[in-house]
């Protein structure tokens, strides 16, 4: 691949900024009239984080949320992807019960914040922090009549009161890990699965195929009411956000090849080719049979289609070899250890995540190509291996990532001046140090270091580097 000079620059309208997670930075979950989300109780069982703490306090966003806005305008973001918190603005969650006007007015207040900057607000309604009195009422994502309609009334509800300033909307922020890490491997809230060790309930063969199915129908009712409701007069974009990594075969035999695209399918497949297709890939079927519900075709009619645009997280790339057990991975097996012995790329503190561009430039060529939409890079980062123990004056140096951004950074300008990739916005994940789910605050993604005793933030030299790329 030709090397590309930095001086290219996206247009005016490129969105490049930071995005975050409600759950993951406003702590303050009692405050305010805000009613308890299943993050909440998860966070704080024994356990289920690395280092035993949970997010009732986080980053103090919600307080601090004005240092938040200064520290975007210091880096002269376009925009801002953040999450709203369901139950806080609708405390018990459901479609009978009652708004929380102080919730409302905390958003109404930052939005209005950032458009006064000239940050466009990018708007996710929801990050996993499903509102814990749905889950009490009706096991939650489970059940497909209640989750469908409550999510809906909720979003509904964002539109009519946030939908005059926000004009860009995703809907779900990546489905696979509420399945397959809810329901799944019984690793994220609400904690199920069918490792009785881990987990009291669940059964990891079904539910989450069964939560999926019904979660890409709750986002596509939610696109159809503002599609039929606000978007004449609002005039805005949605779409759903997907979590998905590039799939190399580990090599050239026919069986690895292979593996890869069912890697594919079961990562990406499994919810854009409904959403942008209109089918489960046939891959996923001949693994999981009647385990994969299907839908009506009414159902179908409101599916298919109902994203305007491809919504795309991702992080990493795997090497791909056939075989293997592990159903959430469509039965291959996830390496990054090359034939030769060598490494795909350099560490992070996530064992899951290395660093490798050229991947990033193929997973925007592949999605384009099969589904066809312009693209919006909702979440891109990398967490430094160790950034915990080093004091604040070490960790703000933080080459590793600088070096990560400064890869995808200029795979991205490939894909775009030279490959001819539609690609419309890039969010780095993420604006701060934050709540890492099920690692606590041990791992650190943001370009801000925040010390969690002070709850002070500093820069590091990864928020400059992007910065000064500034699209
Ligand atoms: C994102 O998920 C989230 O949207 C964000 O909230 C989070 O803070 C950020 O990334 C950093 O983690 O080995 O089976 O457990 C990223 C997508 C998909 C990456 C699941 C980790 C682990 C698979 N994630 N993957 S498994």
């Amino acid at each position: 691949m030709a090397a590309v000079t930095q001086t290219q620059k996206f247009s005016k309208q490129f969105l490049w900024g930071f995005a975050t997670a409600a759950f993951q930075i406003e702590g303050s979950t009692n405050t305010d009239g805000r009613g308890p989300s299943i993050w909440d109780a998860f966070s704080r069982e024994p356990g289920r984080t690395l280092d035993g703490r949970d997010g009732d306090v986080a980053t103090d966003s919600y307080r601090l949320w004005k240092e938040d806005v200064k520290l975007l305008k210091e880096y002269g973001v376009r925009a801002y992807r953040f999450s709203l918190s369901w139950s806080r603005l609708i405390p018990l969650g459901g479609r009978d019960d009652p708004v929380n006007e102080q919730g409302i007015a905390f958003y109404n207040s930052f939005i209005d914040a950032l458009l006064e900057a000239g940050i466009t607000p990018f708007v996710t309604l929801y990050h996993w922090d499903l509102p814990q009195a749905l889950h009490d009422r009706y096991n939650g994502w489970l059940n497909k009549d209640e989750s469908v309609k409550d999510y809906t009334r909720y979003a509904q509800l964002c539109f009519s009161r946030f939908g005059d300033r926000v004009k860009h909307w995703l809907t779900i922020n990546e489905p696979w890990c509420v399945a397959i890490l809810g329901y799944g491997r019984g690793v994220f809230a609400p904690g199920r699965s069918s490792d009785r060790n881990r987990n009291a309930e669940g059964d990891s063969s079904r539910e989450p195929w069964i939560v999926a199915h019904h979660v890409i129908l709750a986002h596509a009712h939610a696109v159809k009411a503002y599609r039929e409701e606000f978007k004449a007069t609002q005039g805005g974009e949605i779409g759903i956000t997907l979590n998905g990594d590039w799939a190399m075969p580990y090599d050239e035999s026919p069986d690895n090849v292979a593996a890869a695209q069912h890697a594919l399918d079961f990562a990406i497949g499994w919810y854009a080719d409904p959403v942008y297709l209109g089918f489960y890939p046939p891959y996923m079927k001949e693994v999981l049979g009647d385990r994969l519900p299907e839908y009506s075709a009414e159902e179908w009619a409101i599916v298919k289609g109902s994203s305007d645009f491809y919504g795309m997280n991702t992080y990493t790339t795997n090497l791909i070899k056939a075989g293997g057990k592990d159903e959430f991975q469509g039965n291959t097996q996830y390496t990054f250890t090359r034939p030769d012995g060598t490494q795909l790329g350099t560490h992070a503190h996530s064992p899951w995540l290395q660093s490798y561009p050229d991947g990033f430039r193929a997973l925007l060529n592949y999605l384009y190509k099969k589904y066809q939409k312009p693209i919006y890079v909702t979440e891109n980062g990398f967490s430094v291996k160790d950034e915990s123990f080093k004091s604040v004056s070490e960790a703000i140096k933080d080459t590793d990532r600088v070096d990560y951004f400064k890869g995808v950074t200029n795979a991205l300008k490939a894909a775009v001046f030279e490959d001819g990739v539609d690609v419309r916005s890039y969010f780095g994940w993420s604006l701060l140090d934050n709540f890492e789910w099920a690692d606590g605050y041990e791992t650190r993604f943001g370009v801000t270091y925040v010390d969690y005793e002070t709850q002070k933030r500093y820069p590091k030299d990864s928020a400059r580097y992007l910065t000064k790329v500034g699209f």
